[in-house]
């Protein structure tokens, strides 16, 4: 048996009730009044109070900016996320507003089925954190309904290793740079699991979001079995039940301000050589004009793109989609692709058990894709893991991590971190400085 449920209890019966009383209302912070701007109305960048604002600059003179806010159903929520690398003269607006979608927890025996963000107290049990737990960085306070201030969101940077080498053909210059990130997470607890949702700002301008699951395993499901659990404990005495996290993260994109977005879809096919020559690829570029759920494969990717800013090579600005590892779970009708793009609704916002649409709407977003045209798309990415215990999970369990990137493809119109005397390198043949 399960007790998660048990232990959300035990942290008062009235939570529970209070998420269903605050379904859709439990917004906090200066965004309060319009949780999601409307999709032709982009506010510039970080117009938001100073408590509620991230800017950060990086090497090579990056600088995000964004407004955060709490969500007691989603936890954080990053809105009007901007980009200006060095040379650009405004920021560059990229996200509206990015958020967790769902974590939906099926276990093999199919006895129990949790969604950790809609169904749990995932958003109050917001966790505070210690100074060591953000280390170089700067806790914010949440103020979560019900609960109080909570120490909850940690904005820190971290270094990230080589941002690029480039030698010359002589040797005798190497042009090098060391990357910096910019972090900003936040823990949630729902019952036995604690979620990291953290996402990465790099100077280079991609955007990282992962979830890490840590904390412990159910100790009341270690009645897994030989074909659903491992053995755990001494000998075979107990079988932690093998289960899936699959999580969803909703991206409202705003490419220079800007929520038409076109999405385009890649794909490449590689044909064998017949005779003595070399294999030949080629890459076909569909328009996705409808709402779309997507399967992931390889050489196949997504983009979003700028109907509004070109870079200044004249090329439309645009971010590619790039999933991480996932064992995409086939169990339920939302977790059966890897991404959707569905038209931008504002009672949309979870990917499954979602509230707050009027009567008669489909609560998950498979159902959401039904032909509409696409002209403000809203991006869904479904990134899975199912999780067969060993016996290094206890105790406390390692943190797992699963996520995805938005890589700049076309933002700027060179590396936004090449050195000046690379600069004329843009497109042109010749010899390295
Ligand atoms: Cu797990």
């Amino acid at each position: 048996m399960h007790v998660r449920r048990l232990s959300r209890a035990q942290k008062g019966a009235g939570l529970a009730l209070a998420v269903t009383a605050l379904l859709g209302t439990a917004t906090v912070g200066p965004a309060q009044a319009a949780p999601q701007s409307p999709p032709e109305a982009p506010a510039p960048a970080a117009d938001c109070s100073a408590a509620y604002r991230i800017e950060q600059k990086l090497d090579g003179g990056t600088t995000w900016r964004m407004c955060w806010r709490y969500d007691t159903l989603a936890g954080v929520v990053l809105d009007k996320v901007t980009y200006q690398p060095k040379g650009e003269p405004k920021p560059i607006r990229v996200l509206n507003s990015a958020r967790l979608a769902q974590i939906h927890v099926p276990y093999d025996d199919g006895k129990t089925e949790y969604d950790d963000v809609t169904g749990t107290d995932f958003g109050y049990a917001l966790q505070n954190l210690s100074a060591a737990e953000c280390p170089g960085g700067t806790i914010k306070t949440v103020k979560v309904p019900q609960r109080g201030n909570v120490k909850g969101l940690c904005t820190t940077t971290r270094a990230r290793g080589h941002a690029y080498r480039l030698a010359n053909d002589s040797g005798t210059k190497v042009w090098q740079a060391q990357g910096k990130d910019l972090l900003v997470y936040s823990v949630n607890k729902a019952s036995w699991y604690e979620y990291i949702t953290e996402w990465r700002f790099a100077s280079d301008g991609t955007i990282t979001s992962n979830v890490g699951a840590t904390g412990m395993l159910s100790p009341f499901d270690y009645d897994g079995g030989d074909s659903r659990g491992w053995p755990i404990g001494k000998n075979a005495t107990a079988h932690a039940e093998s289960h899936n996290h699959n999580v969803f993260w909703r991206l409202d994109t705003a490419l220079d301000g800007n929520t038409k977005n076109k999405v385009e879809q890649f794909d490449s096919t590689v044909t064998a050589p017949t005779g003595g020559g070399s294999p030949t690829t080629k890459t076909k570029r569909t328009a996705v004009t409808k709402e779309l759920g997507g399967d992931a494969k390889s050489m196949r990717w997504w983009r979003l793109v700028s109907t509004t800013g070109k870079n200044k090579d004249g090329h439309a600005r645009s971010y590619e989609i790039v999933p991480g590892r996932t064992d995409k779970f086939p169990g339920r009708s939302y977790t059966k692709r890897d991404v959707y793009f569905t038209e931008y609704k504002k009672c949309e916002k979870y990917a499954s058990h979602n509230a707050g649409c009027p009567s008669g709407t489909p609560n998950s977003v498979d159902k959401w894709v039904n032909g509409q045209a696409l002209k403000n798309p809203v991006t869904w990415v479904n990134i899975g893991f199912h999780h067969i215990a060993r016996d290094e999970d206890q105790e406390p369990m390692p943190v797992h991590w699963q996520g995805f990137s938005l890589s700049p493809r076309d933002v700027t119109a060179m590396n936004p971190l090449t050195p000046a005397d690379l600069a004329r390198r843009n497109g042109n043949v010749g010899p390295l400085p």
